[in-house]
C-alpha cells in the first residue's frame, strides 16, 4: 500500500538552514556556517544545564562537588566556560570577549586563530536562576579588522558592521534566534533529536505593538522625557497608544516577547546609581546584537538620541540607555527626550 507523505510542511534543521543561506554567498567558505553551528552547540549544552539548575541541591552537593562526581559550579560560570571552551580551538575565532571578563580573551597559543570575532553575554538575565524564570545568552560576530590574532580593537567595532548575531533562549522551550544581515529566523530546540528546527522564519515585528516593557521600579530616577514617554506608551494622553506593561527582568525574553508581539523595551539613563549614569545594560554585549536583529526584523534600536549600530564603542564594557522595538515606538522615545531637554 503506497503511503501518502504530509507536504504541507517542511521540517527544516538550522544545519540545512544556515548551509542555504551560505549557497547563496558563492564566496563563502563555510567557517561562518561552522561557527554558526558551534553556537547551536553551545545553546544545546547550556539548556541542558538550565533544564537541572532547579537539582543541584537534590542531587546533593558535597562540598563542591554533585553525586556524580562533577564539580557543581555556578551556572553562569558554566555557561562562560561553555562558550569559551566550545569555541577557542576550531581555528574560526581571532579572539572572545564575554560579559564576564573584564578583558578580551585570547585564543591559547596551542589552538590556530580565526578570522572571526566572537562576543557573548553568557547568561543573561542571572537574577533570575533561583526562580526558575527563562535565561539567555546573547552573541555578535564580527570580522576580524587587525593583523595579529585578535585583539581589543577587533572587538570594539560597531554594530553596522555585524557579520551576525543571535541570543538564545532557555524557556518553556529552547530557541536560537539569529540574522546574518537577511532578516531573523528562529529555532526551537526538539529536545528528544537534539535539533534546532525552523520555527520561526522570517520574523518582522508586528504592528500595531502590543507591549511595553521597563523596570518601572526605576521610574523616580528617570529624566522627564522617560516620564512623559511611558505615560504616553500608557494611554494617557489623548493621541498616545495604549499598551499593556510585561517585564521578565531577562532582556532576552523581555526582548523575544517583543519581537514577536510588537511592543518596546528601554532600560534608560537614570539616576539611581551615580557610577552607572548610563543605566544599566552593555552595549557590547546587549544593546549592539538585539538592535542588530531589531533592525532586521523592520523594528528600531536607539540610546535615546540616534541608533544603537552607529555608536562606535569605547570600552568593552561600556553601558548605554537603551530603547529597542517596534520602530515608530523607539523614535517616539526619541522625540519625547529631545523635546524635554
Ligand atoms: P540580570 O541583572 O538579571 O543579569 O543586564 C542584565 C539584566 O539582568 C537583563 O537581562 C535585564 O533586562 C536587566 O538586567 C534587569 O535589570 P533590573 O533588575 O534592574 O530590572
Amino acid at each position: 500500500m503506497a503511503v501518502e507523505i504530509d507536504q504541507r510542511e517542511q521540517i527544516i534543521t538550522i544545519e540545512r538552514h544556515i548551509l542555504e543561506e551560505q549557497s547563496t554567498h558563492p564566496e563563502a567558505t563555510g567557517v561562518l556556517t561552522n561557527l554558526l553551528y558551534d553556537i547551536a552547540l553551545v545553546g544545546k549544552v547550556i539548556a541542558s544545564k538550565t533544564n537541572r539548575a532547579g537539582l543541584v541541591e537534590i542531587l546533593g552537593r558535597t562540598g563542591s562537588t554533585n553525586i556524580q562526581g562533577e564539580q557543581v559550579q555556578k551556572l553562569d560560570k558554566l555557561a562562560d566556560e561553555t562558550f569559551f571552551r566550545l569555541n577557542d580551538h576550531t581555528g574560526r575565532v581571532a579572539v572572545m570577549a564575554s560579559e564576564e571578563h573584564e578583558h578580551v580573551l585570547p585564543i591559547p597559543d596551542k589552538y590556530p586563530a580565526g578570522k572571526y570575532v566572537l562576543l557573548y553575554d553568557p547568561l543573561d538575565g542571572s537574577s533570575n536562576i533561583d526562580y526558575n524564570i527563562c535565561l539567555g545568552s546573547i552573541f555578535s560576530i564580527y570580522r576580524k579588522t587587525s593583523s595579529g590574532r585578535g585583539s581589543l580593537e577587533d572587538c570594539l567595532q560597531p554594530g553596522r558592521q555585524l557579520v551576525a548575531a543571535g541570543y538564545l533562549l532557555y524557556g518553556t522551550s529552547t530557541m536560537l534566534v539569529y540574522s546574518t544581515g537577511h532578516g531573523v529566523n528562529g529555532f526551537t530546540l526538539d529536545p528528544s533529536v537534539g535539533e534546532f528546527l525552523l520555527s520561526h522564519p522570517s520574523i518582522r515585528m508586528p504592528d500595531p505593538p502590543q507591549y511595553y516593557s521597563t523596570n518601572q521600579g526605576n521610574e523616580k530616577y528617570w529624566s522627564q522625557g522617560v516620564k512623559a514617554y511611558t505615560a504616553y506608551l500608557q494611554g494617557t494622553d489623548k493621541g498616545s497608544v495604549k499598551l499593556s506593561a510585561r517585564y521578565v527582568g531577562s532582556l532576552v525574553a523581555d526582548f523575544h516577547r517583543n519581537l514577536l508581539a510588537g511592543g518596546v523595551f528601554y532600560y534608560p539613563a537614570d539616576t539611581h546609581d551615580p557610577s552607572k549614569p548610563q543605566g544599566k545594560l552593555r552595549l557590547m554585549y546587549e544593546a549592539i546584537p538585539l538592535g542588530f536583529l531589531a533592525e532586521q526584523a523592520g523594528g528600531r534600536a536607539s540610546d535615546g538620541a540616534g541608533d544603537i549600530l552607529d555608536i562606535q564603542p569605547q570600552t568593552l564594557h561600556q553601558r548605554t540607555p537603551f530603547f529597542v522595538g517596534s520602530a515608530d515606538l523607539v523614535t517616539k522615545a526619541e522625540e519625547f527626550i529631545r523635546q524635554s531637554r
